[in-house]
């Protein structure tokens, strides 16, 4: 089997107003103190952490139309963007943690401004995250941040001020949902009005995880072999098992599914930058539940950089002569 050995470079994003709820602002330090850099350097990848991006306050920052927080969030993104971009540049791989899921906007334009042609993106999520700001119900840039990324939707976007630095970078044949099992109607039409490849929870039962990763890579490099981008939101995995997020839904993916994901990707040797977005420790009502969601979220982290549960060991491993 393939392993590459990343050189990971953490991005700490803590920001939460693309979505109401304070607390997921804390996900990065948590996700940290978990134990994160060292797991990495102990299964064999170099870490430069990057550390936190400082976001600033914008007064006033009225909605546009339905969509909330435009000044915060545009400028959130334009700064993780940046951030991404030069880690890319320096030769890392990106990991950003979040925050909430409104970064995935920078992190994909970072991402798509480093490397010379088009990326695919792997989402893993309950929810789509493709509300227009026509469509959203809830106004919360979460819900939408794909909606700003993908060519073929740019003409049911309105212009958004805060919103005019971002260039629509993704194309929808480039794009895998895996988890779906909340998405709202407006957001099931534009799934299927662009023929986005989904594999949702029924399909994730139907098919089983290793035909649902077998089917994702067979799709996305029948043409050309492109970097992948996977944006992983840690309420796809069952809130059982995940609770501390701004947004559960029952019946999500078990801890194996979760994991197999990652660790399928991972062994395409395509895998290019990474979020972990929506962990909100706030959002626990133990100890005991905010620590299951974080150590789920660093394993699923371990599985994109090289973590197999069959175990490792460094390749240039002897064993000791008597
Ligand atoms: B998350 C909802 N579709 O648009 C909306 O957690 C939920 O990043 C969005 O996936 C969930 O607000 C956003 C109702
Ligand atoms: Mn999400
Ligand atoms: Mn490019
Ligand atoms: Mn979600």
């Amino acid at each position: 089997f393939k392993r590459d050995h990343h050189s990971v470079g953490i991005i700490g994003a803590p920001f939460s107003k693309g979505q109401p709820r304070g607390g997921v602002e804390k996900g990065p330090n948590v996700i940290r103190s978990a134990g994160l850099a060292d797991k990495l350097k102990a299964q064999g990848c170099s870490v430069k952490d990057y550390g936190n991006l400082c976001f600033e306050e914008v007064p006033g920052d009225e909605p546009v139309g339905r969509v909330k927080r435009p000044g915060a969030v545009g400028s959130a993104n334009q700064r993780l963007a940046h951030a991404v971009y030069t880690a890319k540049t320096e030769g890392h791989t990106p990991l950003m943690l979040g925050g909430d899921h409104s970064l995935a906007i920078g992190s994909i334009h970072g991402h798509a401004a480093a490397i010379p042609g088009d990326l695919s993106v792997v989402w893993v999520d309950a929810h789509a995250d493709i509300n227009t700001p026509l469509t959203t119900h809830t106004g919360n840039v979460h819900g939408q941040s794909m909606s700003y990324l993908i060519r073929e939707l740019q003409s049911k976007i309105p212009v958004i001020p805060q919103f005019s630095w971002i260039k629509p970078c993704v194309s929808a044949k480039d794009i895998v949902y895996i988890g779906l099992r909340d998405v709202d109607p407006e957001e099931h039409y534009i799934l299927k009005y662009l023929g986005i490849k989904v594999f949702s929870m029924t399909e994730v039962d139907g098919l089983g995880i290793a035909r649902v990763m077998e089917e994702t890579c067979d799709y996305l490099f029948s043409h050309v072999k492109k970097p992948i981008h996977l944006s992983y939101d840690i309420d796809a995995i069952d809130p059982s098992l995940t609770p501390a997020t701004g947004t559960p839904a029952v019946g999500g993916l078990t801890y194996r599914e979760g994991v197999y994901i990652t660790e399928h990707i991972c062994q395409t040797g395509l895998l290019s930058a990474v979020d972990l977005v929506e962990v909100n420790p706030q959002q626990g009502t133990t100890e005991a539940q905010v620590q299951s969601t974080v150590d789920i979220a660093v394993d699923v982290l371990l599985g994109c950089f090289g973590r197999r549960r069959a175990g490792n060991h460094p390749a240039d491993y002897c064993l000791p002569e008597p």
